[in-house]
């Protein structure tokens, strides 16, 4: 990968796993998340990961109506990239999955690289109370949970977004990911410069000591040479750690709530905005400057904001 010193960030407001009972910072209604991807783009995200949830409940919903209140409106109002995604929630089939990227076309939209386990189960020992009765089943659902990305599903969302100009962002929270993606970039199906996105601590996943960050750098180093953009997450509370040793790795970075509703220790995060604030911080801090939207864009080959159908 080539060095450099320009860092995207990139940013995922509301995702499907954190539910309303956790946090009431989580963004779930069309304004909230609107308001929340505005705050995180002036914040310095350069992308916008972006998930869509039922108004009332917070339940995860991956339909395209669901994310029409939002979308035209952050285009309208930021210049940053915005990023649908198809892996909506691992309770949900492909189809459906892939449904929103393929309506409105985004410059980028994820792809998850590989099948797994994902367990968010664990997180029931801290949380009784929930405000909703989806949200109980939706962790303990996940105790028998797998995350359905077979070759054939892969296959299903390159071809549904095959023709719309949309660019990925390879999900990959295994070293197994990494050469699903290369067996795709054999069969010229996905074209470089490949925008990986590491996901570490996930249960099912790959875990977040610094060797497994090494291991998952070096072999898409030797997987990919030039031809990847290396990002990082990390779930829960090794957020900024992994964040932190990846920069120090010319990698870029993802935070949001998506990811991790807390700030530091014990401490939950206001708003998506505050974690990208401590992203820049931390970015500008070792020297590195953080990329503006239209650097993104030209380091990932997008085609640009004009280009969408939303
Ligand atoms: N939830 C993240 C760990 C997707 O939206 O396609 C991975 C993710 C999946 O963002
Ligand atoms: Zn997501």
């Amino acid at each position: 990968m080539p060095a450099s010193d320009t860092v995207i960030i990139t940013c995922a407001v509301t995702g499907a796993i954190h539910t309303p009972s956790m946090t009431p910072h989580l963004p779930i209604t069309p304004d909230q998340i609107v308001d929340a991807a505005l705050g995180a783009a002036e914040a310095g995200a350069a992308i916008l990961h972006l998930h869509a949830r039922d108004p009332g409940t917070g339940k995860p919903d991956q339909s395209p109506e669901a994310f029409a209140p939002f979308l035209p409106r952050i285009k309208q109002a930021t210049a940053a990239v915005v990023n649908i995604t198809t892996g909506g929630s691992p309770y949900m089939t492909v189809a459906e999955r892939a449904e929103p990227a393929a309506r409105y076309k985004p410059e980028v939209a994820s792809l998850n690289m590989g099948s797994m386990n994902f367990g968010f189960f664990p997180l029931l020992a801290k949380y009784t109370e929930f405000k909703h009765d989806w949200e109980y089943d939706h962790l303990e659902g996940s105790r028998d949970l797998v995350f359905r990305n077979s070759f054939k599903d892969i296959e299903y969302v390159l071809r549904t977004c095959a023709g719309n100009g949309t660019r990925f962002e390879f999900e990959c929270y295994d070293i197994s990911h990494l050469y699903n993606l290369a067996h795709f970039a054999e069969r010229g199906l996905v074209e470089p410069p490949f925008f990986i996105q590491s996901v570490f601590g996930l249960l099912g996943g790959i875990g977040t000591h610094p060797e497994d960050v090494m291991h998952m750098k070096r072999t898409a180093d030797r997987l990919f040479g030039s031809d990847f953009r290396w990002s990082v997450l990390g779930a829960g509370k090794d957020q900024f750690r992994i964040a932190t040793q990846a920069l120090s790795m010319g990698g870029n970075i993802r935070v949001g709530l998506e990811d991790s509703i807390w700030i530091a220790r014990g401490e939950l995060a206001k708003s998506n905005a505050q974690q990208v604030e401590k992203a820049r911080r931390l970015v500008e801090g070792l020297g590195l400057k953080v990329a503006t939207p239209d650097e993104a864009r030209a380091i990932l080959g997008l085609k640009g904001a004009d280009q969408v159908a939303f």
